[in-house]
């Protein structure tokens, strides 16, 4: 971990680390990675009061790429240990990472219940639409007729929808991005750190190794369509939930919801829990005297 620079200024350098990414020459994880790199300088919070947690996959490898404290974990549990360390810490800043492997199909059932706590992480997942690690089989994301190793002759699968999924579960911040547009995607990432809670960025992050044609940056270039463009109110749920619908077929980037009114935090409901009980918890004598039932 790099020393901590003077206050005010941070740089996205400040938050490279010395490891080489290893990622294939043109994976889009490497523009999620500079995207991080600078929304964390906006942030302007220190690398050593950021816990960065991933599961396992190649974009999983991401929080070794930073300054920040990484934990390249175990396979779809990014997000249980990423609301450990938010509720033992509750001022570390609390990134979680990975892949939609990682996050909709083995880490699936987490997402659901790390939103319904609604501990303040922002979840950053790489949605290349494919396994990337473990070369290229079919993943939640794949859409219906893609052809890969598991798959010869097209998956006969419907995919998750990975935005429709967050809003259900009543995720208060759901934004999409793409490295085809890096301003934008870098806007989204900080705002989704700082929003007061659980934060889903979804990124389309190109696999230049076994994605789709389409998939590719260039295409995103070609088919991205800003939600702010279409005149979007993103404090609107049905409207975003309607805009969600699209994920598939149109490439909708920038906020799909922001809940105007963030909802209490697990962690902050806890605290309060807390104070609670020990104003009316029983002196420290009563209790050995209950224990001692005297
Ligand atoms: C418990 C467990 N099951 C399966 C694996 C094998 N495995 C490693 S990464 C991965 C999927 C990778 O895809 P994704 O999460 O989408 O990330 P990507 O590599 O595409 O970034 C799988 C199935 C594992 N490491 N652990
Ligand atoms: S296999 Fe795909 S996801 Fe993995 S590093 Fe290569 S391009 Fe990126």
């Amino acid at each position: 971990m790099s020393t901590m620079p003077p206050c005010g200024v941070l740089t996205p350098k400040d938050f490279k680390s010395e490891l080489r990414p290893i990622w294939c020459p043109g994976c889009g994880d490497y523009s999620v990675l500079q995207a991080v790199y600078r929304a964390l300088a906006a942030v302007n919070r220190p690398p050593h009061e950021i816990a960065f947690v991933s599961g396992i996959g190649c974009s999983s490898r991401i929080p070794g790429y930073t300054t920040a404290y990484g934990f390249n974990s175990v396979h779809g549990r990014a997000l249980p240990i990423a609301q450990g360390i938010k509720m033992a810490r509750p001022d570390l800043l609390v990134l979680a990472a990975g892949g939609d492997g990682d996050g909709f199909s083995i880490g699936g059932g987490h997402v659901a219940h790390a939103i319904r706590r609604n501990v303040d992480i922002t979840y950053i997942v790489m949605d290349n639409q494919i396994y990337g690690l473990t070369k290229g089989q079919l993943s939640p994301t794949s859409a219906r007729g893609t052809k890969t190793c598991t798959s010869r002759l097209g998956s006969l699968e419907q995919p998750v929808n990975p935005l429709l999924y967050v809003l259900g579960y009543g995720c208060a911040f759901v934004a999409q991005g793409t490295p085809a547009d890096m301003p934008g995607l870098t806007a989204i990432i900080e705002e989704a750190i700082r929003y007061p809670g659980f934060a889903l960025v979804n990124i389309q992050s190109p696999c230049v190794t076994y994605g789709e044609e389409d998939q590719l940056i260039k295409a995103h270039r070609a088919r991205m369509t800003t939600l702010e463009s279409l005149g979007h109110d993103p404090s609107d749920l049905i409207k975003a939930m309607d805009k969600a619908q699209h994920y598939g077929t149109e490439l909708y980037t920038g906020v799909f919801y922001r809940n105007p009114e963030p909802p209490a935090t697990f962690e902050g409901l806890a605290a309060e829990r807390k104070q609670e009980m020990m104003k009316s918890a029983p002196p420290r004598e009563k209790i050995l005297d209950l224990f001692l039932q005297k």
